[in-house]
């Protein structure tokens, strides 16, 4: 199964993580991993760590001659900021980081121990690991594009049906990452003036992910339904408070007649890897029964403003349990842009694993054999033509 794990610390020597499950064969596209990586490191509102590190992925295992080769995939990410040991202690924790609940689970009045596994600088890796798995999923026309929606209370207002190509577009114009320009004008001034107030902002992030076919998930057993596996995911990100599918909380009031997205078949589309069927409306995001029905899966992710604030909130100091402002350590003001490039990534990652326990062989040869098999299978499904 394919799979990944991380390790590393925010100012240790390096964050790597260990890939495992990709087919023989992939073609490795190091600049576009490293593209992905930086996009993490950019948008607006970023603070002083990311002028120091400059991600780019080492190749440790797995890969020869930038091909895959079935073994397991080691990708090293450097610190430059790489001082563990001379960090100072921390004792007064922040509300809202890991501070606190992992001082009390491991047992110590210094944060530091929890603070610098639980720092969102994890993140590169997982970015990694995502961009990695997207060397195979392009290979079959699976694409993806995450963009701002919200940060604070500004909302961008744009039209989602845009292509991929022409989304990326937009958002790359802007570092709020946000494909309606004039919003993320209005989101970097907000974000302006909360390092003015001293403060934090949150926002939300959107991915769509396209060109699959159907059938990837399961809802055979509840581990299997990829709903379940993206939630898990997106929701395990670093400050991610919130995630939606389609509709998402917002199917909750509506009638079935309203939200449910009517079936049509038009055969001029049979060629593609949604078969033909078309849906008048993508309510569902891309998901029904845990599985995907060919219409591009849409997760949005809410992001909490970042609990390092510049001006403490109250805390108690773990040595004296006297209260006490919260420390600050230098941080960043938002970083919603940053999550939309993650949410992007893991969501990818999960979408790669769905595709390769439905298509999964040894190598990429198989893998496109069995796919190709199916979607062959699928159109002679029924009749009328299909
Ligand atoms: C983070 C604190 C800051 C952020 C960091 C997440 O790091 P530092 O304490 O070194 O200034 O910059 O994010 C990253 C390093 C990153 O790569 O995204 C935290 O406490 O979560």
């Amino acid at each position: 199964m394919l799979d990944y794990r991380t390790a590393g610390e925010s100012h240790g020597p390096a964050l790597t993580v260990l890939v495992e499950g990709l087919p023989a064969g992939i073609t490795v596209d190091n600049a576009f991993i490293d593209c992905e990586l930086a996009r993490r490191q950019g948008g607006y509102g970023r603070g002083g760590r990311m002028r120091i590190e400059r991600d780019e992925v080492a190749i440790l295992s797995g890969v020869r001659r930038g091909i895959t080769i079935g073994s397991p995939v080691v990708l090293q990410i450097t610190n430059r900021d790489a001082r563990l040991d001379e960090t100072p202690p921390v004792h007064r924790p922040r509300p809202g980081h890991a501070d606190l609940a992992g001082s009390l689970k491991w047992l110590t009045v210094d944060c530091r121990e929890t603070l610098e596994r639980a720092s969102a600088r994890e993140t590169a890796a997982r970015v990694a690991a995502g961009a990695m798995s997207r060397c195979l999923l392009r290979d079959f026309g699976i694409d993806a594009v995450a963009y701002t929606v919200q940060i604070g209370e500004v909302r961008g207002e744009f039209e989602r049906s845009l292509s991929a190509d022409e989304l990326r577009r937009a958002r790359d114009a802007n570092e709020a990452y946000c494909p309606d320009g004039a919003a993320a004008e209005r989101m970097i001034e907000a974000i302006r003036k909360a390092k003015l107030d001293k403060d934090t902002l949150g926002g939300i992030v959107e991915v769509q992910i396209c060109g699959h076919p159907p059938g990837l998930g399961s809802c055979m057993r509840w581990q299997e339904k990829l709903d379940g596996r993206i939630m898990q995911a997106v929701g395990s990100i670093q400050a991610i408070k919130g995630v939606e599918i389609g509709l998402g909380l917002g199917a909750a009031g509506r009638c079935g007649s309203e939200i449910h997205d009517p079936i049509d078949f038009d055969p001029t589309h049979r060629h593609l890897p949604s078969l033909g069927f078309t849906r008048r409306s993508n309510n569902a995001g891309g998901l029904e029964g845990g599985m995907t029905n060919g219409m591009p899966i849409v997760v949005r992710a809410a992001m909490k403003p970042i609990s390092t604030l510049l001006r403490g909130m109250d805390s108690v100091n773990l040595l004296t349990k006297k209260s006490e402002r919260s420390e600050y350590e230098r941080s960043d003001i938002c970083a919603v842009p940053a999550a939309g490039v993650i949410v992007e990534n893991v969501v990818c990652f999960e979408v790669a694993r769905a595709f390769l326990e439905k298509f999964g062989g040894d190598t990429l040869r198989e893998v496109r054999a069995a796919y190709e098999n199916y979607l062959a299978a699928a159109r002679s499904l029924g009749g009328g033509g299909l």
